[in-house]
């Protein structure tokens, strides 16, 4: 395999740049990592050239470019670890970690990650139905955790990459984990893995 050349568009906040970076991290692939901060910045026209939604994270590799943090996942699994067992290649063990990068993208981004963006962002949207949708995912997430290591196997997939960042940082948004000891004991599950970073935390004040 030739020396990958990978460069990563983000933001250190940004719980989708997060994804993509701690997997990389994971993987053990050195990577560049762009700041896309101001969308007046240079880098921002280069991102929209790249994205045409503007939106970060984006992978460049090489020639290849993937947008989403959820595409860049399934890329580098299949490229850099295909028999890894990150996404697994059995129709059911692949269509599990399937669902969980759908719940990552629908509950949890509109769920903890939508009530952190409205208190670090300035994000708006209504409270009350952002925080139900954040309990209703998490404790279906708890109950699905109880007496499982992770969330599609019994090792570490996608499906954990995918949801850890949002879910971690959920206090930053007034979401308290107090609540879900089981989704706490899965954090720590991720935390242990070799090669884990984590995400910055915010500058704003946490309520647990
Ligand atoms: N589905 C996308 C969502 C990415 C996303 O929402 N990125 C945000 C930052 S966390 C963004 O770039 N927002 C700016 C915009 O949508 O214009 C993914 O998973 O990468």
């Amino acid at each position: 395999m030739t020396e990958p050349n990978l460069t990563l568009y983000g933001l250190p906040l940004s719980g989708h740049s997060h994804r993509a970076a701690l997997f990389l991290s994971l993987l053990g692939l050195p990577y560049r990592f762009v700041t896309v901060a101001d969308r007046d910045q240079p880098e921002a026209a280069e991102l929209r050239r790249l994205n045409p939604l503007g939106q970060i994270p984006v992978l460049v590799d090489g020639p290849v470019v993937i947008a989403d943090s959820n595409a860049i996942l399934v890329y580098l699994a299949a490229r850099y670890a295909p028999e890894s067992g990150w996404m697994p290649n059995d129709p059911l063990g692949a269509a599990q970690v399937q669902r969980w990068l759908s719940v990552a993208a629908g509950e949890v981004r509109y769920g903890p990650a939508l009530a952190r963006l409205m208190v670090v962002f300035g994000a708006q949207a209504d409270r009350a139905a952002v925080h139900a949708t954040a309990a209703r995912i998490l404790t279906f997430m708890n109950d699905h955790l109880a007496g499982r290591p992770y969330l599609a196997a019994d090792r570490a997939t996608l499906a954990d990459i995918a949801c850890y960042s949002y879910v971690a940082h959920a206090p930053e948004g007034g979401v308290s984990l107090a609540p879900y000891p089981a989704v706490r004991a899965w954090l720590a599950r991720v935390e242990a893995l070799p090669g884990f970073v984590p995400m910055p935390a915010s500058p704003i004040p946490q309520s647990e």
